[in-house]
């Protein structure tokens, strides 16, 4: 049986997760007013140790999606690190989790805009298993596009972005598939429903350029890294044609929640030979020791939260 979660920070304390409500006329729930962020920590059973992977990396993303959508969030990311890990350990999780940070507008006018309202922040974790089912998935591209950075911003993790992702998702479960690939306004690839995505070809990693509507994603940071350094692979970021996801050679969706899933089908085409490829595999490993704090070249990667 998965851990319950029993608390959340919210409003400037620890609380018993039943107290951390909000009321039904707040300006994040009617407009999606909300930036936030999802981060893994993964359990160590040999060392008896809960790390968070990228932890730091995650609230300077969120303090960057804050700046962006006019937001106080009266925490430094030294301090967001603490409190997330003083959150775990209250948990006491013994098994793999997902944390998950939101900063919204929290005022209850009927007021469209953002700034002059005022802001709350919570963090809140559950245990977690697999985002995307499946060791090897079959992808479809969607008929929606990916939001545009003129209509909303698509770098930083905004809430109300996530009716795209929504609707991305819901179609490409619906017709059969396990997830979407999203083009963008200019019809060149930009993501998944919430992953990032990489194709390879004649042995170079490609994924597409931050210019491409994609969320500056930390795991495809990651993966890039340690392509270069563990791989010897090189990284190439170049706008991708829908039809070039068919003739690549291997193609993966990486994020917090996807980790690093090998597609091994997209619109009905077989990816390379409709394995999972040699790189894809190589880096699925990689990165299962590398968030596990096995990888002593990494550990800096990994917070740990209990003492000892
Ligand atoms: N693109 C989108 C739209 C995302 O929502 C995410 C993460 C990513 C890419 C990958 O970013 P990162 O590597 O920084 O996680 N999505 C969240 C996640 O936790 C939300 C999933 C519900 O994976």
């Amino acid at each position: 049986m998965p851990a319950p979660n029993r608390f959340a920070f919210f409003n400037g304390e620890f609380v018993p997760i039943e107290q951390a409500q909000v009321s039904v006329m707040t300006a994040a729930l009617n407009y999606g007013l909300g930036v936030f962020e999802g981060i893994r920590a993964y359990w160590n059973a040999e060392q008896e140790q809960l790390f968070v992977f990228q932890l730091r990396e995650h609230m300077e993303r969120l303090q960057r999606s804050c700046k962006i959508m006019f937001m106080e969030l009266p925490y430094s990311a030294d301090e967001l690190c603490t409190l997330t890990v003083e959150l775990l350990r209250r948990e006491g999780f013994r098994e793999d989790a997902y944390i998950r940070p939101l900063v919204y507008k929290s005022d209850q006018t009927i007021a469209v805009r953002l700034h002059g309202l005022s802001d709350a922040f919570t963090i809140y974790a559950v245990t977690f298993g697999q985002y995307i089912p499946g060791s090897a998935i079959r992808a479809c591209v969607s008929s929606w596009r990916r939001i545009e950075d003129n209509i909303m911003p698509s770098r930083a993790k905004v809430s109300g972005g996530y009716v795209n992702s929504a609707l991305a998702k819901t179609e490409a479960l619906l017709n059969g598939y396990d997830e979407a690939i999203v083009l963008g306004d200019d019809g060149h690839v930009s993501e998944a429903s919430a992953a990032n995505l990489y194709i390879v070809r004649h042995g170079a990693l490609i994924t597409p350029p931050i210019t491409s509507d994609v969320l500056e994603g930390i795991t495809r940071r990651v993966v890039a890294e340690l392509a270069r350094a563990e791989l010897g692979v090189p990284v190439i970021e170049r706008p991708i044609d829908r039809t070039e996801l068919y003739v690549a050679d291997e193609a993966f969706f990486c994020g917090t929640g996807a980790e690093i899933k090998p597609i091994i089908e997209i619109d009905r085409r077989p990816v390379g030979t409709g394995q999972v490829g040699s790189v894809t595999a190589r880096l699925v490993e990689l990165y299962r020791d590398v968030v596990r704090g096995r990888a002593s070249a990494y550990r800096s990667w990994c917070t740990p939260v209990y003492p000892g």
